[in-house]
Parts: structure tokens; C-alpha cells; sequence
């Protein structure tokens, strides 16, 4: 049995994690410093968002620098210190492995403006038309577009994201060689394998003009391609000479397109993070919110399951609003953060945890667009602002989709500062830290924290949480129900995603319920979350 199947991962973005040195940023100090957290919790693994050199357009997802810690979070000796003390308690280490573009400050990229230069050729680079047309009609995923004009080289550079993340030119075999020895440096450091950012998106497979879309004009020249498969077998072949894992982020992946990044057979990825279930409560992209609808949320899960026999489970991560506003409820905030535990802990496949969701962290607080950082708000400000979108609609789009929302400090404490820093924090804590941290929850045994540490440990205990089957058995409007079945073992979970009570055919041996009972008769309060055997 793979290692990732019966593990629990973390993900910290490390910016947001602990400080450790006053400096109102967090640092890899602070997170060795939090260990014991994590151990408590029985991750088996952490993913780092991005800790390499960066001019942080896009906090570390814009890299300068693949062999070298960013100064602010540490020093190298620091990464390996990281490394070692998590082996230590059994936690392995996974990096971000950012290699659809480069920081435009990377030397890669600097020296590619001069067209003798052996990485000449490192880039999509294109020239415009006469009267200054772009080389083509894409546009970008940070609502920009995506071609920059570069005075030095005279030409245009290819980015889907920021202007300063330049796509990086796989149809020249020197940059697949770059990433392998990328790869080899971190795995001999004993990191345990890599995240891959957007990593179905790395070949593009002619720069022509596509038919106008409402987002992402272009898209079928670059998702899910041939050459990228090909691009991940050949990684594939470095990883296995360390035994490493991947999981892709992998977006607009379909289940069939699933299945050629990670089937067993396919010597590609070990899984990926789909995002069709965190498309529920919008029409095409997440700047168009709609209701959220726990049905087709429900079915989208079962789906899944069906269609793959192994995958990634996540509610949250670093570019997501939190889940509880979002599929649960704040009336219930604690009821419904412990339902959500419950499913993204008994669902079959490896659950990914992002940090702050053990304690039930919400969106910020935060009213006007000067409080965020993050460039993908401030670019569909400008967007919408060409669009003479009024100032408070545009306010009100961002707010409820900005990825900031699940960048704020980890609230450790009560304090004003939350324990996460002495000095200012890079971005604003959130006002709840006062209610909503893990100091008080540790002295509260009905918490959210315990409750995540509690069903960690129901998990390794019950082999059938972990490896057994997955059977649907109610996606209504209310109530989600399955059953993991193992050798002849087998336990059933019913989820009530509202704030009325709900019937279930569901019975058996309570097992836990978040509410406080003996037995179970098939009615589920609001946002209940019963396990039975
Ligand atoms: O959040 C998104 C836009 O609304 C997603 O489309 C996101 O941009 C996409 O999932 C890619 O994300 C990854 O690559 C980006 C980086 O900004 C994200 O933080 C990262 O997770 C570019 O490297
Ligand atoms: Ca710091």
C-alpha cells in the first residue's frame, strides 16, 4: 500500500503559518515551531505553498530562484532542519513544484530578452501584428491579458497569469531538463514528492487565435494536451528513481481527463485536485456566484468516486474562500465545520487539509479592496472597473471570491496579533480570532479541533475508512449518505447539509455524531453528521 493512501496531508501556506522573527510574515522557523500541532493532528505529510526565492507578484507562485529559499521564510539550513524534524515525527515534507512559468526576474528570463542567449528560446515569445495587435486573442486567468510586450527583445512574452509569470517554452527539450534537475535537487534533499501547479496546462500546442469565450479565449490550445502527457512521463522517470509522489492541480480536469493524468497505468501522476465540486455555486467561473446546491454538490462527489478509483478530497485551500460560509452555514458554524470534517475524512481517497480549517477559520473581514494583497482582486478590479461596474458591486464580486479570504493568519490565540506574529501581520487578522482559535479549542473537548483529531484517529484505527469502498447511498436535497465497505466490515455516513432537521434510512451502531446522543433513529438535526456501524 502507497504511503499517500493512508495519509492525511496539510497544506500550509507558509506566509500566513507562523512568525517566528517579528517581521509580521511567516517563515519556516515558525513552522518547525508547530510541529507538534500537526503531529497531533496525524498528518502524515505537509504541502509548502511556494518557500523558494520570489518577488512575490503572486507570493511565491512567481519563482526567481528553484534552488533557493526566499530570505523571508528562511535560510536553506532552515528547509533542511524543516525536513529532518518532520521526519522526525512522522511527517514528510511535499514542495510546490511551480513549473508553468517562471518569475520574469528569473535569470532564465532575463537572458531570454536577448535573442543570441542559449535560453533565447526558454519562452513563448511572439511578435505583435503591425498596428499593434497582440500575437493572438487569449486571455488570461487573472482577468488580464495574457501577452506583454518585453522593449528590449521587441517582442511579446506568453503569460496566463500574472504579467510577471512568464510561461515557460516545453516544445525546447532543454527546459524539461532544467525541471528534471529541479526535481533531483529537492528529492535528494528528502522532500517526499511535489504538488504540481496547474500542471495540465504546460503544453501549448500552437499559439493561434481561438473562438471567443466568456473567460479563458484559448483554452483548447493548451488544457490537457498530448505533450503534456508526455512531459509527465518523463518527470515520472526521476521521480520513481526517489519513490516520489505527486498531485497535480490540475484545473477544468474532467474525470476522463482524470483518468490519463493519474490511471495507474498511465506513469504520470500519483492524483489530482479536481474543481468541478468547487463549482457548485457558480455559472462557469467563481466570479459568478450563484446559490450553492448541496444536491448537485452531492452528486458531483459521487461522480468522482465512480469514475476513479483513487483521488485527492479537498474542501479548501489557499485559493478557495473557506468552507463553512460556503457549503455550510454560520448560524451552525461549529455543527456544520465538524459535518464537513466528517466528509472530507470518510470519503475514500487522500484527504488534503488547508490550515485553519482544523479550527474552523471563515473568510475575512476585511471591507475595502486597499486591505487585500492579492493580484488576481486587484486585476478583476481594474477588469470590472473598465466595465463602469459601480464600486460596491465590484467590492461585493471580489469580497465573496477573493483567495485572500483563505490567506489570513492562522489563529492560534485569542490575542490581538493571534499568536501569529509581535509584529504587523503582512495581511489583516481576522476580527473572529478573539472566538474562533486554537487555544481555546484545545480546552473545549466539543470543539472543531478536537472533533478533526478525533476522526484523524477514527481513521487509522478503522482500515475501512481508509481503503474500503465507496457505495452512494442518498444524495438528496438535504442529506448526502454512503457507505465504506471492507472485507466484510462497513460503516455508513449521513451528512444533513441544512438547518432543518432530516430523515435518513440510514441506521446502525452510533459510531459519533456531533451532536450529543445514544442512539440513532434516522432523523438528523441540523447539520448533523452521523458515523454508523
Ligand atoms: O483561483 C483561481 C483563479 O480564480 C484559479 O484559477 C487558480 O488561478 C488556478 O487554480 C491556478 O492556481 C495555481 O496557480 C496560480 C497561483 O496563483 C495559484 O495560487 C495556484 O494555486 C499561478 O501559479
Ligand atoms: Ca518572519
Amino acid at each position: 500500500m502507497e504511503w499517500w493512501k493512508d495519509a492525511i496531508i496539510y497544506q500550509i501556506y507558509p506566509r500566513s503559518f507562523q512568525d517566528s522573527n517579528g517581521d509580521g510574515i511567516g517563515d519556516i522557523p515558525g513552522i518547525i515551531s508547530r510541529l507538534d500541532h500537526l503531529q497531533e493532528l496525524g498528518v502524515g505529510a505537509v504541502w509548502l505553498s511556494p518557500v523558494y526565492k520570489s518577488p512575490n507578484a503572486d507570493n511565491g507562485y512567481d519563482i526567481s530562484d528553484y534552488r533557493e529559499i526566499n530570505p523571508e521564510y528562511g535560510t536553506m539550513e532552515d528547509m533542511e532542519q524543516l525536513i529532518a524534524e518532520a521526519k522526525s515525527r512522522g511527517i514528510r515534507v511535499i514542495m510546490d513544484l511551480v513549473i508553468n512559468h517562471t518569475s520574469t526576474d528569473h535569470y532564465w528570463f532575463r537572458s531570454s530578452r536577448d535573442r543570441t542567449s542559449p535560453y533565447a528560446d526558454y519562452y513563448y515569445w511572439a511578435r505583435g501584428g503591425a498596428n499593434g495587435e497582440l500575437p493572438n486573442n487569449w486571455t488570461g486567468f487573472f482577468g488580464e491579458d495574457c501577452w506583454e510586450f518585453d522593449p528590449e527583445r521587441c517582442e511579446y512574452y506568453l503569460h496566463l497569469f500574472a504579467r510577471s509569470q512568464a510561461d515557460l517554452n516545453y516544445h525546447n527539450p532543454a527546459v524539461l531538463e532544467e525541471v528534471k534537475d529541479i526535481l533531483r535537487f529537492w528529492l535528494e534533499k528528502g522532500v517526499a514528492g511535489f504538488r504540481c501547479d496547474v500542471i495540465n496546462l504546460l503544453w501549448k500546442d500552437s499559439l493561434e487565435s481561438s473562438k471567443k469565450r466568456l473567460a479563458l479565449t484559448g483554452l483548447e490550445h493548451y488544457l490537457s494536451l498530448e505533450g503534456t502527457h508526455g512531459i509527465l512521463r518523463q518527470l515520472r522517470e526521476v521521480l520513481d528513481e526517489y519513490n516520489a509522489f505527486t498531485v497535480g492541480e490540475t484545473v477544468f480536469v474532467t474525470p476522463e481527463m482524470a483518468r490519463d493524468l493519474c490511471g495507474r497505468d498511465r506513469g504520470e501522476l500519483d492524483m489530482v485536485f479536481s474543481f468541478q465540486h468547487m463549482e457548485c455555486d457558480q455559472y462557469f467561473i467563481k466570479w459568478f456566484k450563484r446559490k450553492f446546491r448541496p444536491q448537485v454538490f452531492f452528486d458531483c462527489l459521487v461522480k468522482w468516486q465512480k469514475e476513479l478509483d483513487w483521488n485527492a478530497v479537498y474542501l479548501e485551500n489557499h485559493d478557495q474562500p473557506r468552507s463553512i460560509p460556503r457549503f455550510g452555514s454560520k448560524a451552525y458554524w461549529k455543527e456544520s465545520g465538524k459535518l464537513l470534517a466528517t466528509l472530507l475524512l470518510t470519503v475514500r481517497g487522500t484527504p488534503f487539509l488547508y490550515q485553519g480549517q482544523e479550527i474552523g477559520m471563515m473568510d475575512f473581514d476585511f471591507t475595502r479592496l486597499r486591505q487585500l494583497n492579492d493580484v488576481e482582486s486587484k486585476n478583476v478590479d481594474k477588469v470590472l472597473r473598465r466595465y463602469h461596474i459601480p464600486r460596491k458591486l465590484r467590492w461585493k464580486i471580489i469580497a465573496r471570491s477573493s483567495r485572500d479570504n483563505a490567506r489570513t493568519p492562522f489563529q492560534w490565540d485569542g490575542g490581538p496579533k493571534a499568536g501569529f506574529t509581535g509584529g504587523r501581520p503582512w495581511l489583516g487578522i481576522n476580527s473572529n480570532c478573539a472566538e474562533i482559535n486554537l487555544a481555546a479549542q484545545e480546552e473545549d473537548p466539543d470543539s472543531i479541533w478536537n472533533w478533526y483529531k478525533d476522526l484523524s484517529a477514527l481513521r487509522r484505527e478503522h482500515t475501512v475508512l481508509r481503503q474500503g469502498s465507496f457505495v452512494p447511498l442518498e444524495t438528496g436535497r438535504q442529506v448526502f449518505a454512503y457507505r465504506r465497505e471492507l472485507a466484510g466490515e462497513s460503516m455508513t455516513v449521513a451528512l444533513n447539509f441544512s438547518g432543518q432537521n432530516a430523515q435518513t434510512a440510514c441506521r446502525g451502531t452510533l459510531v459519533r455524531s456531533n451532536y450529543p446522543r445514544n442512539g440513532f433513529d434516522g432523523t438528523l438535526r441540523p447539520w448533523e453528521a452521523v458515523i454508523l456501524a
